[in-house]
């Protein structure tokens, strides 16, 4: 992967604009940095290898020279779409969720922001948002996608397993170039339909574990368990607890997994 060739790649869609590093800290720290200096909508920031690449709360995320695919795509929001901004991790989810199914796999959406193949992590997202005053200015929509084997981590950091796309198709992956194609492609034909009851049906449908027991641990407090029903119009995740009670959870640092 190199400039030269995501220019030729992308250049059927209509990006603002696309910065390319062979090797970066994190390529939402570049996005937040040029959103502020007032990159137009929809460009492009993308790494080779990521030194310093974040998850939610600092978490590390690993791009290896080579291996994966991390970008982060700048958006400023039409008027339109400012009430629907909750959605945003969910249209991000479903551009990688349909560009995994078109390679005949069966991707699940581990709520609020993984990706998961055979029941493992492939890609993870980090929505960042660029306030001007009390107003949205942009918002910054970080991917991480782990493309070859060399990209999954060791297993002995990890608290959920992890998988390439590689490993989950068992044979030659696309060119990285070619799916970040897919996932743009499909992030622009989502993001028309933002507050559509489409979108919200499609990430829904996608969702992992649904009618299974989960524990969803927010914040420092004590962990919710409960069945997994599905969402809410503003992306918020239903649970039903023990005694039948609905609980509403709302983004924020939240982790799921299966309870035992
Ligand atoms: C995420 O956070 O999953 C969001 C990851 C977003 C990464 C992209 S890459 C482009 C852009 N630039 C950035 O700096 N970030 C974005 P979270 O849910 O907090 O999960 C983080 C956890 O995932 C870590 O604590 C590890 O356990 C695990 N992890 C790290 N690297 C991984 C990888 N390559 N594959 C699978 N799991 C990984």
């Amino acid at each position: 992967m190199n400039e030269h060739s995501l220019k030729k790649k992308l250049s059927k869609l209509n990006i603002g604009g696309l910065h390319y590093f062979d090797s970066i800290g994190s390529t939402n720290d570049e996005a937040l940095a040029w959103a502020t200096d007032g990159a137009p909508d929809f460009s492009i920031v993308v790494a080779d290898e990521q030194t310093r690449g974040r998850g939610r709360l600092d978490r590390k995320w690993f791009t290896p020279k080579g291996s994966g695919l991390a970008f982060s795509l700048i958006l400023r929001p039409s008027a339109a779409l400012i009430p629907h901004l909750s959605r945003t991790v969910g249209l991000a989810a479903l551009s990688i969720t349909d560009s995994c199914s078109g390679l005949g796999l069966a991707p699940r959406i581990k709520w609020p922001n993984d990706i998961l193949l055979n029941g493992k992590k492939t890609a993870g997202i980090l929505v960042e948002t660029v306030w001007s005053g009390d107003q949205v200015d942009s918002l910054v929509i970080g991917m991480g996608l782990n493309i070859y084997k060399t990209s999954v981590p060791p297993a002995e950091i990890l608290q959920f397993p992890a998988i390439s796309l590689e490993d989950a198709l068992g044979k030659e992956v696309p060119s990285r170039e070619e799916v970040l194609f897919s996932i743009l492609n499909a992030f622009l034909c989502w993001r028309e339909r933002l507050g559509t009851n489409e979108l919200l049906h499609a990430w829904d449908e996608m969702l992992a574990f649904r009618g299974d027991q989960v524990q969803v641990q927010a914040g420092s407090g004590i962990p919710v368990t409960g069945e997994l029903l599905g969402l809410e119009s503003d992306g918020s995740l239903r649970l039903r607890d023990a005694h039948g009670n609905s609980v509403i959870i709302r983004f924020g640092d939240v982790s799921l997994r299966p309870s035992a």
